[in-house]
């Protein structure tokens, strides 16, 4: 995996001393909070809050686990479209107090045989999450590093376009594919990320399995949660 060659300019990774406090902080107190069904569930807009998207089975949840160091704290699926609630994680402060920010577990998309109901309720609850969560810092929309960028991920950044929701591009999986695959899907998502204006011209590699890319990526979340 250090064979492949991923541009990576001084200023796009996060600094060391971010990185360690990344890692104390998630080391601290990480508790789920809640599922939201429905916007009437979600928790008042107190805190910060960073959102993960990505097609069903893309690896949310596990990247979620890896970032807060939980084995099981986001439900890792065997059967894709498990999560199609808005999950809330509380992280860092004390409990029983407001914490530092929140992350969210946003519900999977673009999965077969979805009933066209369950894509539009699906398209209604994010639509407007998006639209109406002023706490909503930014989002990561993951891609899966042997598929790379599909239209129902376009349709998505395009959702985050349109909210003026900030978002970062993150490849999964990455030991799953080979180097030269990776640097392929790095520079073709690279190139989808430039044509839309939300997004960040930076793609992240990582992998929940190996720890590729985790340590940076949770510094990442942190600054994010921090604007
Ligand atoms: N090899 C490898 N497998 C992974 C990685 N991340 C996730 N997986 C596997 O991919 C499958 C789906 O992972 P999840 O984390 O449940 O994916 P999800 O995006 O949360 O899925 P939904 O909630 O159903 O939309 C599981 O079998 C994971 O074990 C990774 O980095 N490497
Ligand atoms: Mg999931």
């Amino acid at each position: 995996m250090s064979s492949v060659e991923i541009p990576v300019t001084a200023d796009q990774g996060p600094d060391a001393a971010l990185i360690e406090r990344a890692r104390r902080l998630f080391s601290g107190r990480v508790d789920f909070l809640l599922s939201a069904p429905g916007l009437e569930f979600i928790p008042d807009p107190a805190v910060p809050e960073v959102a993960f998207a990505g097609r069903s089975n893309v690896g949310k949840s596990s990247l979620l686990n890896a970032i807060t160091g939980r084995k099981a704290l986001a439900r890792i699926s065997v059967t894709p479209g498990r999560t199609q609630e808005l999950n809330f994680f509380e992280v860092g402060g004390l409990p029983g107090e407001l914490p530092d920010f929140r992350l969210v577990d946003m519900p999977g998309y673009g999965f077969a045989k979805a009933p066209p109901a369950v894509v539009e309720r699906w398209r209604q609850l994010v639509r407007e999450f998006l639209r109406g969560r002023v706490v909503l810092k930014r989002a990561l929309v993951l891609i899966d590093s042997r598929h790379g960028v599909k239209q129902v991920d376009i349709d998505m950044m395009r959702m985050l376009d349109e909210s003026a929701v900030g978002y970062r591009l993150v490849l999964t999986k990455a030991d799953k594919v080979k180097a030269s695959e990776l640097a392929a899907v790095h520079a073709s998502t690279l190139a989808e990320a430039r044509k839309h204006s939300a997004a960040f011209p930076v793609v992240a590699v990582t992998s929940s399995e190996t720890g590729l890319g985790i340590a940076e990526l949770r510094a990442a979340v942190l600054a994010d949660a921090e604007i």
